[in-house]
């Protein structure tokens, strides 16, 4: 069987990417090892920035967000000296994030895709991508019966996130991998409960990094930081609830909304990025192109903005031979790929300060101070921040 695009994986990537190209009439065929239940469950991120929701908005994929989703302009951060807020609506370019649930905007975008007649096969594993040197690739997929199917096309987005297998087809050698482990690890965790205070919370203390972000009326994502490798079972829901309280120091701001944990995982900061994102008929979107650690919540963003870029170069090709804008794709995206790990690995430094009484932790922590108090006291800091913190 053949189709025009293949499109490994139905996260943000894959469904952006389809939804554009079936709105151009462009054929394609999505292919998800998950079933449908399973990625409409999915809970990640939840902060979406303003030229995500312009994408989703001028492609029809906007109503979901625009009729649940909540705008959020303000973070907090909190440190043993002081707290302080930056209103970030009247700062930088004045954008603001639009609080919408990662497993929200895939339902939605499933449903757009299959209203479209788009065609999507859930528990269908890709297990090969084939020939992407050449002008007919094509894949080897296993479905939910174990049947093994071939499929050909004219192109392969590869937009099957952190552990895909089409970023294997990619000859070594013949791209350049960039890697960096932060080696810091959070315990992220979605909570039955309200959001605790108006605003994004991110709090610096001895006994680790703890956040505090919005998700729904009902539910609120919290992080703790945690040592490598850790049990997350080991962590009770009381155990998560007084660490968390006294990391955001409830004694002296007031108290959390408290409830049922829901989801616990532990999440490692890693940093990957290939450079080519591209190799002869293959592309590659989203996490599967850059892995981007969650300190400034960034992956599902980048992801849908790398496949606005792909859908109107792939249509420039398909529908107007101008092939230029697939042959810059890497380099229109790379850069701004770059931008957001940079912001992302400041925050890191923002938000951890390393442990030990050592010359070393003692000097970084001073650091991680001023760092802070450069933030709280200039206006041009907190304006770059703002354009980095909500700007792709
Ligand atoms: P996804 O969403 O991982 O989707 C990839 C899809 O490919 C499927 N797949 C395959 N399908 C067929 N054959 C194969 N061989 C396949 N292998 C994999 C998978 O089942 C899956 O459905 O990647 P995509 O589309 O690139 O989107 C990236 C985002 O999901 C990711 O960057 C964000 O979730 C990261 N992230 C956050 N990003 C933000 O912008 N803001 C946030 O607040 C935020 N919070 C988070 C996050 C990620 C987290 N985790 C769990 C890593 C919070 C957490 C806890």
């Amino acid at each position: 069987d053949s189709t025009t695009v293949l499109i490994v994986g139905a996260g943000p990537a894959g469904l952006v990417l389809g939804n554009l190209l079936k709105a151009a009439g462009v054929d394609c065929l999505i292919l998800e090892r998950q079933s449908r239940a399973y990625v409409e469950r999915r809970a990640r991120a939840g902060f979406l920035a303003a030229n995500t929701v312009r994408i989703l908005e001028e492609n029809g994929l906007a109503a979901g967000l625009l009729r649940d989703g909540r705008q959020h302009d303000t973070c907090l951060f909190r440190s043993e000296h002081a707290e302080f807020e930056l209103k970030y609506s009247g700062l930088g370019r004045g954008e603001v994030h639009t609080v919408y649930p990662q497993q929200d905007l895939v339902r939605d975008l499933i449903a757009e895709f299959l209203d479209r007649g788009g065609e999507l096969r859930f528990e269908t594993a890709v297990a090969e991508v084939n020939d992407i040197g050449s002008d007919r690739p094509w894949i080897v997929c296993r479905n939910a019966d174990g049947e093994l199917q071939r499929w050909n096309g004219r192109y392969v987005a590869g937009c099957d996130g952190r552990h895909g297998v089409s970023r294997q087809a990619v000859p070594v050698g013949a791209v350049r991998q960039y890697r960096r482990d932060h080696g810091i690890s959070w315990l992220a965790l979605l909570a039955e409960a309200p959001q605790s205070m108006a605003a994004v919370a991110y709090a610096i203390h001895d006994e680790g990094f703890a956040g505090h972000m919005a998700r729904s009326a009902s539910v609120t994502r919290y992080y703790l930081q945690c040592a490598r490798g850790e049990d997350p079972q080991g962590w009770s829901d009381r155990r998560i609830w007084d660490e968390l309280q006294l990391r955001m120091q409830a004694d002296r701001y007031g108290p959390l909304h408290q409830g049922p944990i829901l989801e616990r995982r532990v999440v490692d900061m890693a940093s990957h990025v290939m450079d080519p994102i591209q190799y002869g008929r293959l592309f590659l979107v989203g996490d599967a192109a850059s892995l981007i650690s969650p300190s400034a919540a960034k992956g599902a963003n980048l992801a849908v903005m790398e496949a606005e870029i792909l859908a109107k170069a792939l249509i420039a090709d398909l529908r107007d031979d101008d092939e230029r804008p697939l042959a810059r794709y890497s380099e229109d995206c790379l850069p701004r790929i770059w931008r957001a790990q940079e912001f992302s690995h400041w925050m890191i430094n923002l938000l951890h300060g390393p442990a030990g009484n050592d010359d070393e932790a003692v000097f970084l922590r001073a650091l991680q101070r001023a760092r802070l108090e450069s933030l709280r006291n200039s206006r041009r800091h907190q304006d770059h921040f703002a354009e980095n913190y909500v700007g792709i």
